[in-house]
């Protein structure tokens, strides 16, 4: 790293250094906690990235389109808390903004990076590649602004600020950032702080603080059936050891919502299962929607929080964010999350004993006994059940692979779905960055045909890194999961039969990856005892028409919501019903 040995004091008295502009973003991202970056190299950041190289400040995870880096950074940031990308311009950065977009709809710190025209290019009008040649070239930073949390286009003025801000920003908000480092910039020195960047939420205002407390903890003590609804910024905050120890000392019941699935131990004596509206466990729900005291945290009521509208929260909820509280008609600003939670356990008294209701999960259902029968979607969820073991990473891409919500997690497992965004592809693009960001943990991809024709390619930077994920994909000839919308037999609906267990020696040639084609449970049972010291990739066959009964209704459901009374779906097996 170019730096240079004499700090010199400016008149503020904070030491400062010289640094080339590059290799301060590099090391402001290293000391973030950032050690990877994902991304693909263009002209416009081709500097940037020989810094790294040459530094050796993160290490480059070059993926095969900017997309799929997208996934991966978000992958990355889930079980990293922050993560980088670096793109060039305009062609990078769109590929990128679903990816980004999606970050910014499950909470999660990106910080991208896009390598752009030079300064000289925007001072002198020079036309350039990879814009629009009218000379414009603010559309992509603008484009960003719709994704973003803050967006800047760094100059060696500016740098040394702007990104301190973009990557605190990130880091206290949970959301991405967007940046342009223009490419005739990053070898230019710069004086910048010497100290490291300090990542730290804002400290809350004290009277706001204890009075916030106090009010919730007075409701929480004087009612009869306190509960406690945990949405994903319990786990973006870092605050589910705040929760659980909250849900002891009170005895509260604790559930989540599927943004949150893993967030809260599973295991946990007072964990209550998974709300969904009407789609809850009995038992959940009646805990969460008839309790006298709701503590509801980050909540985002949308369709698939509310089992389609089916639920809602009682009135009286307070309502907690990373940096705000809602009690009643009280609106508490300048208080975060964790510490609000610190200070309600701090404030409310201990309860001894409280009857609370009794959460007892539904197993995946199936019958395993015929081993020679043709794979069904129950038998295939049951057997993966028996698979999982503490301490994995599970990967769910849209489809359904969403019954995997539905499977009951040991201790330490996280996991990974992009519930609201929904982008299909988007599992195989996180799995790389999951992988990234912890190689010593099991990683488990459940992922359907049709999605993973979306990203599939990422699967050769995964044999190139010789991560050994396991790879559950159900072939089902297309899009199940839309033929419980709608086109239960239409020809939009399929998809094209791919080799899927092949590809691993396509990708791969000197691939030790082990590959498993399964019809039946024997078969499925044979692929899971296989041991994990290599990839695994699964292919299930499975019907077109089978799905799990969750995935079925929600469907369903959304085919009312989407199409309305007049809808084509009223119309003659348009699509799949539950049985009988
Ligand atoms: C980028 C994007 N395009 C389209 C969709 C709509 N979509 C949602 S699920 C799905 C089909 C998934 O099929 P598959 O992965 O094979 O899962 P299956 O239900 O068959 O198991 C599609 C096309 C989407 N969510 N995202
Ligand atoms: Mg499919």
């Amino acid at each position: 790293m170019t730096m240079t040995a004499e700090r010199t004091a400016v008149s503020t008295g904070r030491e400062t250094m010289t640094m080339t502009v590059g290799d301060f973003l590099l090391r402001r991202l290293r000391e973030a906690g950032i050690a990877h970056a994902f991304g693909v190299p263009g002209d416009y950041n081709l500097e940037l990235l020989q810094q790294l190289e040459d530094t050796g400040t993160l290490s480059w995870v070059g993926a095969c389109n900017e997309l799929n880096a997208s996934y991966a950074a978000d992958g990355y940031a889930r079980l990293n808390g922050m993560a980088a990308l670096i793109v060039t311009n305009a062609v990078g950065a769109l590929s990128a903004i679903n990816g980004v977009a999606g970050s910014y709809s499950e909470h999660l710190p990106v910080i991208c990076i896009c390598g752009s025209i030079p300064l000289k290019s925007i001072e002198r009008d020079l036309g350039m590649h990879h814009t629009m040649a009218d000379g414009t070239w603010d559309r992509f930073l603008n484009a960003y602004a719709q994704v973003t949390a803050a967006q800047a286009r760094v100059t060696p003025d500016n740098a040394a600020t702007e990104i301190d801000r973009l990557i605190l920003t990130a880091w206290r908000e949970k959301l991405p950032v967007y940046m342009e480092l223009p490419s005739d910039i990053a070898y230019l020195e710069i004086e910048v702080p010497a100290a490291p960047l300090m990542l730290a939420q804002p400290p809350s205002d004290p009277e706001r603080l204890k009075s916030c407390a106090a009010a919730i903890a007075d409701r929480l003590s004087k009612a009869k059936a306190p509960a406690i609804l945990v949405d994903l910024d319990v786990d973006r905050y870092g605050a589910a050891a705040e929760v659980t120890g909250l849900a002891e000392k009170i005895q509260a019941p604790v559930a989540v919502v599927g943004t949150a699935k893993a967030a809260i131990d599973e295991t946990f004596s007072h964990f209550a299962g998974m709300y969904n509206g009407g789609a809850s466990d009995p038992a959940t729900r009646e805990a969460i929607e008839n309790s006298d005291c709701l503590l509801s945290l980050g909540y985002r009521a949308v369709d698939l929080t509310t089992g389609d509208f089916t639920g809602s929260l009682p009135a009286s909820t307070i309502h907690a964010r990373g940096h705000s509280v809602d009690i009643g008609e009280d609106n508490y600003q300048a208080v975060t999350l964790k510490e609000v939670l610190r200070a309600v356990i701090d404030a409310v008294p201990e309860v001894a004993s409280r009857a609370t209701p009794r959460f007892t999960p539904a197993m995946p259902a199936g019958n395993h006994a015929d081993g020679s029968a043709k794979l069904t979607q129950a038998a295939y969820w049951q057997a993966v059940q028996g698979y999982i073991r503490s301490g994995d990473v599970l990967v769910a891409e849209d489809g359904t692979s969403y019954a995997s919500f539905g499977l009951h997690l040991p201790p330490k497992c996280s996991f990974v779905s992009q519930v609201i965004w929904g982008s299909i592809g988007y599992s195989v693009g996180a799995l790389l960055g999951t992988l990234t960001a912890a190689p010593d943990r099991r990683h488990l991809l459940f992922v359907g045909d049709g999605s993973f024709q979306l990203t599939a390619q990422e699967i050769s930077t995964m044999l190139r890194h010789d991560y050994k994920p396991v790879i559950f994909l159900i072939n089902n000839g297309g899009y199940t999961i839309e033929r419980c919308w709608l086109g239960k037999t239409s020809r939009f609906n399929d998809v094209a039969n791919w080799d899927y267990a092949g590809l691993p020696k396509i990708f791969r040639r000197d691939t030790t990856a082990r590959s498993f084609v399964v019809k039946t449970v024997a078969d499925l049972e044979k692929a899971l005892s296989a041991p994990n010291d290599r990839m695994i990739f699964i292919e299930a066959i499975m019907d077109p028409y089978d799905a799990p009964l969750p995935v079925i209704n929600s469907g369903n459901n959304g085919a009312d919501i989407d199409y309305g009374p007049r809808g084509p779906q009223h119309r003659g097996n348009m699509l799949i019903r539950p049985a009988g």
